[in-house]
């Protein structure tokens, strides 16, 4: 399939038409493009071969002459006279956060600036402050500085794609192998991947795995390699008899791995990655499983997500451990876009590919108006969805769309559209993505005033953190969660790879305090739908049970919590 490689050319065509200057909604279209292209639920090239090409959503004449001389002839003569304009580093500049396309293009065309490193020594001698100014020099070295962090661990999401064509490789050569490591306990970023396996063969095939660019090391239990992409794999292959003592080793935490050994060393016992042994004799106490082990050590099965040394030791010994919210436990999704804002898909295809997954109902929540480059909602326009939405729900019954916003905050804490229009809603969201640099005290008042509004039902991905491009908003989160307590209002867990949002520390205090979250997707095409479950691995590290979760009630009790 060369999907994929479709869809980066729209994505670079998009990127290249924003630092050439040419207008914005060009380079939306290209974007659009290619989320429509990564959707598509076949061979694009085939498509192409059948001439229908025009007939995907949001490729028209234009775009789809681009991809048929693209796919015919490998190359895009179009592509190729844009580069040209556009002056090297000038795409790669525009990843910093704080460095729009017109800077970008400035700063590599009338200053040398040709890369991301380059800037960074550029900004920390000072030599580009009569290009930028001194506040601006300072703010953007800051994003230099905490991209380079960012990027050398994975997005969850990342890792798990990537873990999944590992894990079907080995299978594929008759090798089960288990994957451990910060991913299977769910962590939003991930280092590097963990594989364990029992079979002698699991070391030669990773060495074959068509991914590797180099071999690290290779030896009778640990082999690791480098893939292509940058990332680290280890395989460890293991005999079944201490298989469970390793699994519970390498997945970690390293601090959890060491409050178990304390407890064997107090029994009198020797735990490590080879399996539980007695300390004077050497005989070995337990080891096949993880069960096992925990049971010797007078522990009931820790799920990984929990695995952090927070707690869950002794909740386990007093068997007081939360019985985990699960995907499949959510009856619905209560955040998501459709092209009527910056969605790339039809309201009537969110729906029914919601539908399909079994859901009972969804909120539509598409953005307010002054999120204008999101192309928000006057009311008039919401007026004609809600007409839509009537419409669907009629043909989808008993499948129901609730009519939600995503409404903008804005920076003296009002949102856009006063109280009477907003009661029309079933549920009210507050987001603050705009005017984010206020100080911490302006910030937080925005919150608390949009949670103190009676119409709002949640706050949406409260810190608006983006994983390793934008730290969340230096809010004081323990006051927004008591006021959110106090005034009955939910807290997200938005389900964006990039988001997750609030995380799992805050989550956890705000169900303690006895806040309801609810988890979503955010989704802005049917495929990111799929959300929903990296936001559930949030909420199950923060010890999150069913009945702290407002969307997996059925319709009724959520509508209850709605009024
Ligand atoms: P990452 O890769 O940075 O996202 O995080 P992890 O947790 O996957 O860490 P990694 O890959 O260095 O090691 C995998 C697991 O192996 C780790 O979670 C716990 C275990 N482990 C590694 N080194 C040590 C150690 O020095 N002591 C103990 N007790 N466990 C260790
Ligand atoms: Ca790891
Ligand atoms: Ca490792
Ligand atoms: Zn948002």
């Amino acid at each position: 399939m060369r999907n994929h490689d479709v869809a980066e050319l729209l994505e670079r065509l998009s990127l290249l038409s924003e630092a050439s200057g040419e207008d914005r909604f060009k380079a939306i279209a290209y974007r659009r493009a290619a989320t429509s292209i990564k959707n598509l639920g076949e061979d694009v090239d085939e498509v192409r071969k059948r001439g229908e090409l025009t007939q995907i959503q949001y490729i028209g004449e234009g775009i789809a002459k681009k991809i048929d001389e693209y796919l015919r002839t490998g190359k895009l003569e179009f592509m190729e006279r844009l580069e040209k304009d556009v002056p090297e580093g000038t795409l790669e500049l525009m990843q910093v956060s704080g460095i729009g396309p017109r800077t970008a293009y400035k700063l590599s065309k009338d200053y040398g600036v040709k890369s991301v490193a380059q800037l960074k020594a550029d900004l920390g001698e000072g030599r580009l402050k009569d290009a930028l100014g001194e506040v601006m020099s300072k703010r953007i070295l800051e994003s230099v500085e905490k991209m380079k962090t960012g990027q050398s661990r994975m997005l969850m999401v990342e890792a798990l794609y990537l873990s999944r064509d590992l894990v079907g490789y080995f299978e594929n050569h008759g090798v089960k192998v288990d994957v451990a490591g910060s991913l299977r306990r769910g962590k939003s970023t991930v280092g590097d991947l963990d594989i364990l396996c029992n079979d002698k063969a699991g070391a030669d095939l990773l060495v074959e795995y068509p991914g590797v660019e180099r071999v690290i090391e290779k030896g009778p239990t640990k082999t690791s390699v480098f893939l292509k992409n940058g990332v680290q794999v280890d395989v460890r292959v293991l005999g079944t008899e201490g298989y469970g003592a390793a699994l519970l080793y390498f997945t970690g935490s390293k601090e959890h791995n060491i409050l178990l050994r304390n407890i064997a060393i107090g029994k009198g016992w020797k735990l490590n990655e080879y399996g539980l042994f007695e300390t004077k004799t050497g005989d070995r106490v337990a080891g096949k499983s993880e069960t096992e082990v925990y049971e010797k050590l007078g522990l009931g099965f820790i799920p990984p997500e929990l695995r952090e040394a927070t707690g869950e030791i002794e909740a386990s010994r007093e068997g007081r451990l939360p019985h985990l919210v699960e995907a499949r436990d959510l009856q619905g999704d209560l955040q998501m876009h459709t092209t009527w804002s910056d969605g790339a898909d039809e309201l009537d295809k969110m729906a029914r590919a919601a539908k399909a997954r079994g859901y009972e109902y969804i909120a539509v929540t598409d953005h307010s108006f002054s999120v204008g480059i999101a192309n928000g909602l006057s009311e008039e326009r919401f007026r004609k969805q809600w007409k839509a939405i009537d419409q669907l729900n009629e043909e989808l019954k008993p499948f129901r769309i609730l009519k939600g916003v995503e409404a903008e905050v804005r920076s003296d804490g009002s949102l856009d559209y006063d109280r009477p229009f907003l009661e029309n809603f079933d549920m009210v969201g507050a987001s603050i993505h705009q005017t984010y640099r206020q100080s911490p005290e302006k910030l937080t008042d925005r919150a608390l005033k949009a949670l103190s509004h009676p119409s709002v039902d949640v706050l949406f991905h409260p810190t608006n953190r983006l994983i390793g491009k934008r730290e969340g908003n230096p809010i004081d989160l323990p006051k927004i969660i008591a006021t959110a307590r106090d005034n009955g209002k939910m807290l997200e867990i938005d389900g964006s790879p990039m988001r997750l949002d609030l995380d799992e520390v805050w989550a956890r205090k705000a169900m303690e305090e006895g806040v309801t979250l609810m988890i979503d997707s955010d989704a802005h095409s049917t495929g990111e739908l799929e959300n929903v479950e990296y936001g559930t691995i949030v909420a199950r590290r923060a010890w999150l049970e069913k009945k702290n979760v407002a969307n997996a009630l059925p319709l009724r009790g959520l509508l209850k919590k709605l009024t």
